[in-house]
């Protein structure tokens, strides 16, 4: 079952899978799963490991974009150590044209995130690191007011972590509202924008509404989880627009699955058919 929503365990596997969307028209966003690392070691360890994987994308002819958590790279034990592994993989990335995006992580860890993130970005000059922002949060539009003049580029989603109410906005309604205003923005005032959503209507609005104002395609694009969705991703790839697939590898799958689960209790059903065919 996994398979669906894994590329596999190893890189040489991945790759694979970047090649068969490729083919699709689909672009990937390549990631090593882990999270949440506790040593030292561990972080510097996958830090070369994801050093590893820009190499090899830089091999083929496709655009090279990856994403990571700052926790796979440290940033529990201290910002500054996780700021240096990213320095390491954005320096890779640079060197074959790479895109490295970072994602957001649950509430605790969004202050932490956002510093390295704009450490690099904007006292560095980095212009090859992308961040996330959850519309979920109420703080999420000052984030954004607050990052604004760098025009990020940025990722909106609507988050995936269990928040409490103080921190989180728990009514739907109000979450895509919050969703299409951090998209807005962001393209009005110039950042290339990526939604990262699988609900078709809220994919539909930012469409119709960056078309209907004139905003360049190049400037947005749409970003799916890999294994799901698939025709309404080949629709959009087969009109024209950039799609891409996040696209998870490696050891590290329980906590990749359990959000997946929380979102979509309906996944359920592949697990368990997956367990009973062993
Ligand atoms: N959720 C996060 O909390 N942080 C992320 O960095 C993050 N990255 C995502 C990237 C992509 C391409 C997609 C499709 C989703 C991502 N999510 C992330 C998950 C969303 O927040 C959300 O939980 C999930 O997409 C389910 O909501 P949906 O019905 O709008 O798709």
């Amino acid at each position: 079952f996994a398979r669906r929503y894994v590329a596999g365990h190893t890189l040489e596997e991945a790759l694979d899978v970047v090649k068969r969307l490729e083919d699709q028209g689909i672009h990937a966003l390549v990631d090593l799963l882990g999270e949440m690392v506790t040593s030292e070691e561990e972080a510097a360890a996958f830090t070369g490991e994801i050093v590893r994987l820009v190499q090899a994308l830089g091999t083929l002819p496709y655009p090279r974009w990856i994403s990571v958590k700052l926790t796979q790279l440290g940033l529990d034990l201290d910002r500054e150590l996780a700021r240096d592994h990213l320095r390491r993989i954005l320096d890779a990335a640079r060197k074959v044209d790479g895109v490295v995006q970072v994602d957001m992580e649950d509430s605790p860890r969004t202050d932490a995130t956002l510093w390295v993130w704009r450490t690099l970005r904007e006292e560095e000059g980095y212009e090859n690191v992308g961040i996330v922002l959850q519309s979920y949060l109420k703080r999420s539009p000052a984030d954004l007011q607050a990052i604004l003049h760098l025009k990020p580029n940025l990722r909106v989603v609507k988050g995936a972590y269990k928040e409490p109410a103080e921190v989180a906005w728990q009514d739907r309604g109000k979450i895509r509202e919050q969703f299409l205003e951090l998209v807005r923005t962001n393209l009005a005032a110039g950042g290339h924008t990526a939604t990262g959503t699988h609900e078709a209507a809220l994919v539909e609005e930012v469409r119709a509404w960056a078309e209907a104002e004139g905003i360049p395609r190049e400037r947005y694009e749409f970003q799916f989880l890999y294994g799901i969705r698939r025709e309404l991703k080949q629709g959009l790839a087969l009109q024209g627009y950039t799609v891409r697939d996040y696209l998870p590898y490696g050891e590290d799958w329980y906590p990749y699955f359990s959000r997946r689960l929380a979102e979509r209790p309906e996944n359920l059903l592949f697990v368990l058919r997956g367990m009973a065919q062993g």
